[in-house]
């Protein structure tokens, strides 16, 4: 009885002490797998454990995108790749999953739904509410659409200026933007065959100096070894994950198994992945892949879209 009395004392003072985190925890199962998954993550440093992080977390459950955690169109990526622009009508959660479709836009469009050529694909954007994805652990489990337009997990943040004076006491004004790709895919490649039997992960660190022609980005990503060969990411789900250690360090997992290590470059900034990013869950068009989706693919409900049945994301916390 004691007990009993002990922890609704407890709950009523959490109540009014927890605020919206508890509502959220105690409604419902939101977090209950997230959870129970935490034993498929890699072993944490002695002193810490997994603890989930619940603005990056989804179990795509219900009849509609939590609108409190993601927005159906990017507000950080408005237009998109040509042809494929996104589209919010491309996006819905059913059975549960996150689907994003890709559809033909006819017709074609300009920028932001104008009168134009410059689109005449969609695919989609989602896109987290919040931009503080900071170190921690990230993993979808996903099925690529069998096509030629990609499926994609990767975290990204808006351009930091920095401001410094030279030796010649002139002020130099540059900004600098990080860009964490954990799985990039398509499911009918055509120009690299092999890219959707691929864990292509990347890291890109992007510098824009004022006044002066952009230099290129900074890159490193997966090995080209074997080392990240998978399974067709269009024939079954399969989990994506990415271990951000430090600014310097990023381990990748497939299906729970780690697989290989990224190191970023260094090349514009010593510790280059310090910051925080957004989440985007994105289909789109490369300008390399010389193949684009037929009519036949679009209309064909069971291969024009990627599905995404949980994201889920922790952090490390004391023990
Ligand atoms: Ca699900």
């Amino acid at each position: 009885m004691k007990t009993i009395s002990a922890s609704l004392a407890l709950c009523v003072l959490c109540a009014v002490l927890g605020g919206r985190t508890l509502a959220r925890t105690d409604n419902g199962r939101e977090f209950r797998l997230a959870i129970e998954h935490v034993h498929t993550l890699p072993k944490p440093p002695a002193g810490f454990k997994w603890a989930v992080n619940p603005d990056f977390t989804d179990e795509f459950e219900g009849e509609e995108l939590d609108p409190a955690k993601w927005y159906d169109k990017s507000p950080y990526w408005k237009n998109g790749r040509p042809p494929a622009t996104f589209k919010a009508y491309n996006v819905s959660v059913e059975k549960g999953c996150l689907r994003i479709k890709n559809s033909r836009l006819d017709p074609t469009e300009g920028n932001d739904g104008k009168p134009g050529t410059k689109y005449s694909l969609a695919g989609g954007a989602v896109a987290s509410k919040s931009d503080q994805a900071w170190y921690g652990y990230y993993e979808v489990r996903m099925k690529a659409s069998p096509t030629p337009m990609s499926s994609t997990f990767w975290l990204k943040n808006l351009p930091k200026e920095i401001r410094y004076v030279d030796e010649d006491g002139k002020l130099v004004t540059e900004t600098h933007r990080q860009e964490l790709d954990i799985i990039e895919t398509m499911g009918a490649p055509t120009r690299y065959p092999n890219w959707g039997r691929q864990f292509n992960a990347n890291t890109h660190y992007g510098l824009r100096v004022k006044g002066k022609p952009s230099p290129p980005n900074a890159s490193a990503g997966s090995p080209r070894d074997g080392r990240n060969a998978i399974a067709p990411s269009s024939e079954a789900f399969h989990t994506y994950g990415l271990w951000w250690v430090d600014a310097n360090t990023m381990h990748f997992y497939y299906d729970g198994k780690f697989l290989f290590t990224v190191h970023p470059s260094a090349k514009y900034n010593p510790q280059p992945f310090a910051r925080p990013m957004y989440m985007h869950m994105v289909t789109e068009t490369y300008s390399w892949e010389p193949s684009l989706p037929t009519d036949e693919m679009l209309n064909d409900e069971t291969k024009n879209s990627t599905y995404y049945d949980w994201v889920r994301s922790y952090v490390l916390v004391r023990e």
